[in-house]
C-alpha cells in the first residue's frame, strides 16, 4: 500500500511565501578555522539542506543550530559564505544565521551522552544499548532551554521587521531527535511576548513503540516537548502512530487514530506522515557524467551506510559469507564493496563496532579469496558524490539491510542513479521506512542470515525484464516524491492546519 497521506499532499504545489526558522543541532554549514585562525564556510551538499534552504532564505527566516566548534567569544561574527560557493546555502546571509554557544562539557553531555548515548539506541528500538543518566538529561534540557531562547529572540527580531502585521505568521521548525523539548518552550515563550508563529517538529528516525519509549525515565516530558508543536511529522504512519499511542498512554491525551490528531488541554496537535525523499534530478545528473569507476567484470553488491550498529552490517557481511557457502557458482563472480563513513568515531560502541567489522572482512576475505579475487572491498571513509554516484550506477545490487531505520536515503539515491539498461536490483530491509513504500525491492529480513543469502542470490540471477519493471517502478516513484516534493507537503501541511485541527473525532 503506497503511502497516500505522504504522495497526495506531495503531488500538490505548494508557492508559500512563509518565513521560516529552522531549528536544527547542526547549521547547514559547518564552521573551520583557517591557518590564520579566521573562520569560514564548510558548505553540506546534503538533500535535506537543498531543499530547505531555498525556502528560508526567499523568506528571510533563519537557522538556528550548533556550528561544529564551539565559538568562546560571544561577540564574534559567523563568516558570509565565500563569493564562489555555489551551495544553497551560499545565499544565508551571516546575520540569518543563529550559532548555539554552548560550554564545550554541557555539549558533550547532551549529545554524545543523551543524544547519541540515549535517544539514538531507544528510538531504534535498541533499548539495550542505551544508558539511562540523569546528567546527561539535564544538560539535554538546558541545551535545548539555550536553542529556545536563541529561537525565540530571533521570532523577536523577524517581528520587528515585519512589514505586515497582519500576514501569516513564521514558521518555526525544529528538527530531530536531538531537539524533542524546545518547541514547547518556544511556544510559552512567544505566547508571553505575545509574538505570534507556527510551530513544527520533524523527526527523521523511528518513533518507537510505547513498550520501548516507556523505557526512558522522563518520557512524559518528552512528549510534552514535542506537542508544544502545531504540526509533528514523521517519515511513515507507523511511527506516527506509535506517537499518538504514547500521548494517549502516558499522557491520558484524547486522540484520533483516523484523522492522526492527539488533542493536548485545548490545543489539538496534528501528526503527518511525510516521508523524505531525496535529490533525484540532481543523482540522475550525477550519474549521467559520472566516469566508470569498476574495473571488474565482477557483479558488485553495493553497501553504503554509516558505521553505526543501526545499520545491520555486521549482520550483512555474514549473510554474504552464508551466500558464498550455500552458492559456491557465485565465487569470482560478484564482490561485495561496502562503504562504511566514520561516525560517531569518539564513542567506545562505535570504536568497537569498527574493529568488529575490520575482523569479519579479514576472516571472510581468508577465507574465500582466490589468487585472482577477494570477495569483499572494504572501503573505511567518505567518498565523493560523482564517486559515490558511480557506484550506485554500475552496482548490480544494492544492499541496504539496517537493523532500523528511520527512512534510509541511499536506497533511494540509488534507484535515482540506476540510469543504466538492464538495471541493478536494490534489497531492501522492511525495519526501515524505505522498505515501506519501496514496494519493488526485495525485502530482506537482516536478522534471518540464510533467507538474506536467498534474497542476494535471487537479485544476482533476476532476469532483465523483472529487473527492468522492478526498477522502472522504483524510479518513477523517487522522482515524483524527490525532496522538494517532500518539502511542499511540509509547507502544504502547515497551510492547512487551522482546518484539521476541528477534525478531532472518535478516539
Ligand atoms: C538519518 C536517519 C533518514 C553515505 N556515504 C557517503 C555519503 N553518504 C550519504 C548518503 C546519504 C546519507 O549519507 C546517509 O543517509 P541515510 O538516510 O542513509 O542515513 P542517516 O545518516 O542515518 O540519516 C535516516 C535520514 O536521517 C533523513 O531523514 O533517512 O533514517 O537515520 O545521503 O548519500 N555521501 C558521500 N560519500 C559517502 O561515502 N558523498
Amino acid at each position: 500500500k503506497d503511502n497516500d497521506r505522504g504522495d497526495r499532499a506531495s503531488r500538490s504545489s505548494c508557492n508559500s511565501k512563509a518565513t521560516m526558522i529552522v531549528v536544527s543541532n547542526r547549521l547547514p554549514f559547518i564552521l573551520k578555522r583557517d591557518e590564520n585562525g579566521v573562520l569560514q564556510r564548510k558548505a553540506s551538499a546534503g538533500g535535506l539542506v537543498t531543499a530547505v534552504a531555498p525556502v528560508v532564505i526567499r523568506g528571510q527566516g533563519n537557522w538556528v543550530g550548533w556550528p561544529g566548534i564551539h565559538l568562546e567569544d560571544p561577540n564574534e561574527k559567523i563568516p558570509e559564505s565565500d563569493p564562489n560557493d555555489k551551495t544553497p546555502t551560499a545565499g544565508l546571509r551571516s546575520e540569518k544565521i543563529v550559532p548555539i554557544r554552548a560550554e564545550p562539557k554541557l555539549f558533550d553531555s547532551y549529545y554524545n551522552g543523551c543524544c547519541n548515548g540515549t535517544f539514538w539506541p531507544l528510538f531504534h528500538s535498541m533499548p539495550d544499548r542505551a544508558t539511562f543518566i540523569a546528567d546527561h538529561w539535564k544538560a539535554y534540557i538546558k541545551i535545548n532551554e539555550e536553542f529556545a531562547e536563541k529561537t525565540v529572540h530571533a521570532l523577536h527580531l523577524l517581528n520587528k521587521q515585519k512589514k505586515d502585521k497582519n500576514g501569516s505568521p513564521p514558521i518555526v521548525w525544529v528538527h530531530d531527535y536531538h531537539l524533542m523539548l524546545a518547541a514547547n518552550w518556544i511556544r510559552q515563550r512567544a505566547e508571553e511576548d505575545e509574538i505570534k508563529c507556527k510551530l513544527a517538529f520533524f523527526l527523521h528516525i523511528p518513533f518507537p513503540p510505547w513498550d520501548i519509549f516507556r523505557l526512558f525515565p522522563w518520557s512524559d516530558e518528552v512528549l510534552q516537548g514535542i506537542l508544544g508543536c502545531d504540526m509533528v511529522g514523521f517519515h511513515i504512519e507507523d511511527y506516527c502512530l506509535n506517537f499518538i499511542d504514547c500521548c494517549q498512554r502516558n499522557l491520558g491525551c484524547r486522540v484520533d487514530r483516523k484523522n492522526l490528531l492527539v488533542e493536548l488541554g485545548d490545543r489539538t496537535i496534528c501528526v503527518r506522515p511525510l516521508p523524505i525523499g531525496v535529490p533525484y534530478e540532481r543523482f540522475v545528473q550525477l550519474a549521467q557524467n559520472a566516469k566508470p569507476v569498476f574495473s571488474t567484470s565482477q557483479k558488485v553488491i553495493l553497501g553504503v551506510d554509516r558505521l553505526d550498529y543501526t545499520k545491520g552490517l555486521v549482520h550483512r557481511l555474514k549473510a554474504f559469507e552464508r551466500l558464498l557457502e550455500k552458492h559456491p557458482e557465485h565465487i569470482e563472480k560478484v564482490v561485495l564493496l561496502q562503504i562504511s563513513v566514520p561516525s560517531r568515531t569518539d564513542v567506545k560502541e562505535y570504536q568497537d563496532l569498527k574493529e568488529e567489522m575490520d575482523q569479519l572482512v579479514g576472516r571472510i576475505n581468508g577465507r574465500f579469496t582466490t589468487p585472482n579475487w577477494s570477495p569483499i572491498r572494504y572501503i573505511y571513509g567518505c567518498v565523493g558524490q560523482d564517486e559515490l554516484a558511480a557506484f550506485y550506477r554500475d552496482a548490480a545490487v544494492a544492499l541496504v539491510t539496517p537493523l532500523r531505520d528511520g527512512m534510509n536515503l541511499v536506497a533511494k539515491e540509488f534507484v535515482a542513479c540506476q540510469i543504466n539498461k538492464p538495471p541493478g536490483v536494490l534489497i531492501v530491509s522492511p525495519f526501515a521506512g524505505a522498505g515501506e513504500m519501496m514496494h519493488e525491492a526485495l525485502i530482506c529480513n537482516p536478522y534471518e542470515l540464510d533467507d538474506a543469502a536467498e534474497v542476494i542470490h535471487r537479485a544476482l540471477i533476476m532476469p532483465e525484464d523483472e529487473r527492468t519493471v522492478r526498477m522502472n517502478h522504483l524510479r518513477r516513484r523517487e522522482q515524483l516524491n524527490d525532496v522538494d516534493s517532500w518539502m511542499k507537503a511540509f509547507l502544504k501541511a502547515m497551510d492547512s492546519l487551522e482546518e484539521e485541527a476541528d477534525d478531532l473525532g472518535a478516539t
